[in-house]
């Protein structure tokens, strides 16, 4: 009996000690984010909706964030200029002009290597007195980490100057970072952009994952809301921002 129980024991507890040790991520794991969008933006990290610029049109204004990053990791952005779906203008007549620069403190900075596709663009040619606007689709996997972003253009780097940032935005937090947009500042309105940022020798210190699943809640965003169709008008824009 007792030769039987020494045996079980024998068995069984190799097993247990080879159950590796419970390692949760703590906050020295994560990293900063800060990000200024003109006027507005959405961040995806590893095909995951994880922050929401919360001011959505003025003030401008720079977003700082945790992130527990995990490495090879996307980041894909959409960002929004301030325009008209219709017209692509402001203020009736204006064409807007726009800007987006960001720093994560693992060193990932906005530059010229980011990818950038604008997908709403207007008005063609600077026209503003017969605008006409123009729109891109866009697979509704653009965010995924899979999504094979290799037949987009690189984005365009511009200066301080020409975006002049306002607000909260503080120049000491984006130290090696540029700005950057599309082509065109001003009739470039929505624009997509995407960086893989790999860390090869990178592990994963931390082996314990949430049991439950809320995947639902980051899925991918609409990226234009409806236009309304012929013959009907939008609401005016001091009853859509109150809804
Ligand atoms: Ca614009
Ligand atoms: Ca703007």
């Amino acid at each position: 009996m007792k030769t039987g129980l020494l045996f079980a024991l024998a068995c069984v507890l190799p097993g247990l000690a080879q159950q590796p040790a419970q390692v949760k991520p703590g906050f020295n794991d994560t990293i900063k984010a800060s990000i200024y969008a003109d006027n507005w933006f959405a961040l995806y990290v590893n095909g995951k909706l994880i922050a929401v610029d919360p001011i959505d049109f003025l003030p401008h204004n720079q977003v700082n964030l945790d992130i527990l990053p995990d490495y090879p990791m996307t980041i894909a952005i959409l960002a929004k200029d301030n325009a008209d779906p219709a017209t692509g203008l402001e203020y009736g007549d204006h064409i807007g002009d726009a800007g987006l620069i960001v720093r994560f403190s693992d060193g990932t900075v906005s530059n010229a290597k980011w990818k950038a596709k604008a997908v709403f663009r207007g008005p063609v040619n600077n026209d503003v007195r017969n605008p006409v606007v123009e729109y891109e689709p866009v697979p509704p996997d653009w965010f995924s980490p899979d999504f094979d972003d290799s037949d987009w253009p690189n984005a365009t780097v511009f200066s301080e100057q020409d975006v002049r940032p306002d607000g909260n935005y503080v120049r000491n937090d984006f130290n090696g970072a540029s700005f950057i947009w599309s082509k065109d500042l001003g009739i470039d309105n929505t624009v997509l952009f995407r960086l893989k940022v790999e860390k090869p020798n990178w592990q994963r210190r931390w082996n314990v994952f949430p049991e439950f699943d809320n995947t639902c809640v980051f899925a991918g965003i609409p990226l234009a809301c409806q236009l309304p169709a012929a013959g009907q008008q939008r609401p005016p824009a001091s009853q859509r921002s109150s809804q």
